[in-house]
């Protein structure tokens, strides 16, 4: 994730605003910055998950202060909204993916920003949810003619689930399925470890990855 060093001064009053779970200030800050022109992806790379990473000791094993990472969570989530509106333009002929959090993984705010990247860049997305079994995945990706599975990984014990995803499509006769993997548990493991095609650094690093892989331009 990004360092403190990265983070471009501009964004520090949307990082403090979501540090303070305050959503409507986070929200008012979103809509300046994007009318001063700063990309989305910027904000979400080095504004949300700059915010998220700090607050890496209020979500450990130990300690665990659930109400402020909640309303940090909340103050992401509206942002993330400001950002990509629902109702975009879709266009099915891209590609229908499927999107979860696999069984036993409750951490939501990673995969919904992706769903979103990716509904914005025009491809049907299926949104699986969070503690999705693997049986649900593999059923919903023949269901609905999904080219791609993304799974988003945010805890350590979730890797042997994951390892176990392409095993499972191929018994189900998807092998021409590819599976892109993302997430701060999983971007810590290259492809071949996973059993996965590509481990993305964030969204749209899979975003492109997907781009690259729907144009032919990746076997
Ligand atoms: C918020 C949070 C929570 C929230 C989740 C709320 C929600 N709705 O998601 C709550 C409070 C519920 C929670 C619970 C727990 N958490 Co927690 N949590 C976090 C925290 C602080 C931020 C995660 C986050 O949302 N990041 C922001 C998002 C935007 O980043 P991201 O997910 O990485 O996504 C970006 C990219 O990675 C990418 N991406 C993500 N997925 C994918 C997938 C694909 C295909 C692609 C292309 C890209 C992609 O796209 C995003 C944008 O670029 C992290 C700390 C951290 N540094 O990550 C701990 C952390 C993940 N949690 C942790 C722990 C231990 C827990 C608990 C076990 C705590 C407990 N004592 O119960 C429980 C787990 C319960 C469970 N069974 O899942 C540990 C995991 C350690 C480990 N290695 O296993 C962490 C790392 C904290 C720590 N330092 O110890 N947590």
């Amino acid at each position: 994730m990004a360092g403190t060093s990265a983070v471009p001064d501009a964004l520090r009053a949307l990082i403090d605003a979501l540090l303070d779970g305050d959503h409507a200030a986070a929200l008012a800050e979103t809509r300046r910055l994007r009318q001063a022109g700063l990309p989305a992806e910027t904000i979400v790379t080095a504004g949300l998950e700059t915010a998220m990473s700090r607050l890496d000791d209020k979500c450990t094993v130990e300690s665990f202060n659930l109400l402020e990472i909640m309303l940090v969570g909340r103050a992401v989530s509206a942002v993330v909204r400001e950002l990509y509106p629902e109702g975009l333009p879709r266009d099915d002929r891209r590609g229908t993916l499927v999107v979860a959090t696999l069984e036993g993984d409750v951490h939501d705010l990673g995969k919904n920003i992706v769903k979103m990247v990716l509904i914005g860049k025009g491809y049907r997305v299926v949104d699986l949810g969070r503690d999705c079994p693997i049986d649900t995945l593999v059923a919903a990706t023949a269901r609905e003619g999904a080219r791609g599975v993304l799974i988003s990984g945010l805890i350590s014990t979730i890797v042997p689930q994951v390892r176990r995803v392409r095993t499972a499509l191929r018994a189900h006769g998807l092998d021409a399925v590819w599976v892109v993997a993302g997430g701060a548990a999983l971007k810590q493991f290259a492809a071949a470890e996973l059993d996965v095609d590509y481990v993305a650094e964030n969204a749209f690093d899979g975003a492109r990855y997907i781009e690259r892989r729907l144009e032919g331009e990746v076997p």
